[in-house]
Order: structure tokens, then sequence, then C-alpha cells
């Protein structure tokens, strides 16, 4: 069995909009209300998927989940036409797009039985993203249904906050050999949620029958909570042995470190000092919300979005870095600054899974044919620009339902209506 990193996108789904949902996020709360752009955004991201496709990886899709999500609003009592303002933008949230909270993935290599074992995210801290889990779980479902190579769990129970992989890290030789998995989780954001429970971190590295000797469940710092980083994955980024995080990621780093190197003597931990680039401007570039990938040539390197570039302290210490000897050797800047905009940048967007390719249902799995046919249907059907009264117009309703039904059955995908 050839096992590969497969990176499935969520595409932008036609309703994307700045709701300013997320506290915690700075670039939600920043951005809250301004007009959105669903048609270039579901480009950009089609463009990064098409970029990496070039780069020679392969590339999955997740399809945007139903919105307005009637089903919740009924379960409140209220209707698209009814709801009142403090419910209605999150029952219009796009927000499925950021694959990487869609579900934590445990490789075959890493699990007792031999099958990647995948448990989709409950986001219970979040209103808007607490209804994801029950359409995300469908579609896992399809996509991975060959039971003799995967097991899709149900989420854990809501009392403990979980937030997929977007808090999970995998170190390895490579991606085929047996992992540590590091699970990364809250204790205390200040003003912000702790999104991240340990309680369910630790409930999934049971189901997915992880051994416990190579599982490490470690603290967020407070301070990287407090400016910003309401996931991991915005201070921190792994691939294969290598590690690449901030100074004040982890609330006990040497302890961290230290337990890495005893588990894989290979690991490399590239740590990005405070000194170099602050918190601030780590959060505000989204360095390490950059794909860290190994490239088929060889070699590693960072897809970064525009802003990483857009930051001189960033920049300076990535070209140093590329520059030296290390085990990252190129950089690639790609846009989605839609997706940024609510604080969702490169790798936000999508959801790692190690699998042999062949067994994963072809309809979720892309190449540069079919993201030309998910650009046409895109074209002709995504609203270019929302505004928060956009949500009130029950035209504006059909138009996103049409819309969804139209690539799902380009993608004869209809199942998931
Ligand atoms: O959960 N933004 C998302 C961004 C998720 C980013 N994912 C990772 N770091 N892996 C969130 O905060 C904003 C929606 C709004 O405000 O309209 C939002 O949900």
């Amino acid at each position: 069995m050839a096992l590969a990193e497969i990176n499935f996108d969520g595409i932008i789904g036609p309703s994307h909009n700045y709701a300013g949902l997320s506290l915690g996020n700075l670039a939600s709360a920043a951005n809250a209300l301004h007009v959105s752009e669903p048609r270039a955004a579901a480009l950009q991201g089609i463009e990064k998927m098409r970029h990496n496709v070039r780069l020679g990886l392969a590339q999955g899709i997740f399809l945007p989940l139903p919105r307005p999500n009637h089903e919740w609003l009924s379960d409140l009592g209220t209707t698209a036409d009814d709801a009142p303002d403090s419910i209605r933008p999150a029952a219009f949230s796009a927000s499925s797009m950021w694959a990487a909270n869609a579900a934590t993935v445990s490789p075959a290599p890493d699990t007792a039985d031999g099958r990647c074992h995948l448990t989709v995210a409950n986001l219970r801290t979040m209103a808007h993203r607490s209804h994801e889990w029950p359409d995300t779980l469908s579609q896992l479902r399809l996509a991975f249904a060959d039971g003799e190579h995967f097991h899709v769990h149900k989420p854990v129970p809501p009392t403990f906050g979980d937030e997929g992989a977007a808090n999970h890290m995998r170190l390895s030789t490579s991606h085929s050999d047996k992992a540590i998995e590091v699970f990364v989780y809250g204790k205390r954001g200040g003003a912000f949620p702790a999104r991240q429970h340990v309680e369910a971190s630790r409930a999934i590295a049971r189901l997915h029958q992880l051994d416990p000797e190579r599982t490490l469940f470690v603290a967020q710092s407070e301070e990287a909570i407090a400016a910003g980083a309401f996931h991991n994955d915005v201070v921190a980024v792994a691939n294969e042995n290598v590690l690449l995080a901030h100074e004040q990621a982890f609330e006990d780093r040497a302890d961290f470190y230290a337990s890495l190197k005893r588990l894989l003597a290979e690991v490399e931990i590239i740590e990005v000092p405070a000194s170099a680039v602050s918190l601030d401007d780590a959060v505000k570039s989204y360095l390490f919300n950059a794909q860290l990938v190994t490239l088929p040539e060889g070699g590693m390197g960072l897809i970064l979005p525009e802003e990483a570039r857009d930051t001189p302290p960033v920049w300076t210490w990535l070209e140093k870095m590329v520059a030296g000897n290390g085990p990252i050797r190129k950089l690639f800047v790609v846009d989605v600054r839609q997706s940024m905009a609510n604080g969702g940048g490169p790798a936000c967007l999508r959801l790692r899974v190690v699998a042999d390719p062949a067994t994963v249902d072809p309809r979720f799995i892309v190449d540069k044919a079919k993201l030309d046919t998910i650009a046409e249907v895109v074209r002709e059907h995504w609203p270019e620009r929302v505004v928060p009264a956009t949500l009130l117009d029950p035209d504006f309703r059909e138009r996103i339902e049409v819309a969804r039904a139209a690539l799902l059955e380009r993608l004869d995908l209809g199942e998931l209506v």
C-alpha cells in the first residue's frame, strides 16, 4: 500500500461572509461586517490547490455544507426568515472551509488496528461552528467509507471542546512511518476562550488506539492564546521530522522538546525567537499557518500567505532560514486574503490525511481538470459580494442553495444534499 499525504481543502462556500463571530480570532473581529467576496474567495482557494497540484502533491476536497443550516435553525425553534440577528449569521457561516478543524486524523502506521482513524471535531466553543459536525461527519463517512482502511468516529461529547487537526501534530521520519502524535490543548486564554480541551484530546488518543508511549499532550501558552493564537496551528507547524514553532507557542517548551528528542532522535526543531518575530507579527502574518510539505524532488517547502511576505520581520527571518542549510528549502506564496480576513490561512484550509489515495472515494480527489470544473461552477454561481444585510434577502438564500447544488451535481456528489 502506497501511503501519501493528501491535503483535503475545504472549498470556500457561496455564503462566505464577515460576521465577527469568533471571539479570540483577531482577524474575524477586525473585519466584522466588511464586504466579503465569495466568488473571489473560492477562486483563491482553488488557485492554492492548483499550485499544490503543480508541485506534485496529492490533493483532495471537501464540499461546502448546506447553508443556511435549516435543521439547526429548526432545532432552535426558528427559521431563516425569522431568525434573530444573534443567530442568523451563525446559520449562514461558510466556516467549514477551514478543513483543519474538520477532524483529527491518526494515520494507519500510528494506530493499533492499522486503520486510519478520523474523529470529527465538535467545535462546540463557537456557535457558528458547533453545527458543522453532523454534515462534516456525513462527508467523512462518504470519502473514507472503506472500512478496511478507515474508521471515522463521531465527535467526542461536547462538554469537552475539540477543534480537530489544528491542535494536533504528527512527527516521524517519514509520513508512512509510525509517528509521535502531539495534542496541543489550551488551559486559559485570559480574555479569550481556550477552544481545545485536554480531555477531548485524551479521548481521541484512546479512540484512535494510539500508543501512549508515543503520544504527547502539550499545553499551549496562555500568552499565545491571549495574542490571538486561537489554535496551535497559528504558532506551530510540523511535517515529518521537522517542527517549526514560535518560541512562545508552548507553556513548557523545554519539557516538550526534551520529550520529542527522546522519542524521535531525528527530530529537527526550528524555533523562531520572539526577538526576531513577535507573537503579534506571527499572528498578523500567519507565518506558522503555512503548509509545511515534503516536496517530491526532496526537501521541504513552506506554502505561505501573502501576509507573511508583507510583514518585514517575518520575511527577513524566512529568507535567512532558507538561505541556511536546514530542511526547509523553498518558500511559496499564495493569495488567500479572503479567508485570511476571517483568520484562516493556507494551513487552516486543509486537512492532512496520510493514506493510500486509491482507498479514498475518488470523487473527493482532484487534479487540474477537476479544479477547472469546480472553478467553472464557482464563476457561474458564487455571489460576488455579500454585506450583512444580504443574509436577509430570500433571493440570496435561494442563490447560495442553487450554487451548492450545482457543484454537488457536477461532482456527482448528490448524496450530500
Ligand atoms: O474558527 N474563523 C475561523 C478560522 C479558523 C481557522 N482555522 C485554523 N486555525 N485551523 C475560526 O475562528 C470567522 C467567522 C466569522 O467571523 O464570520 C471564523 O469562524
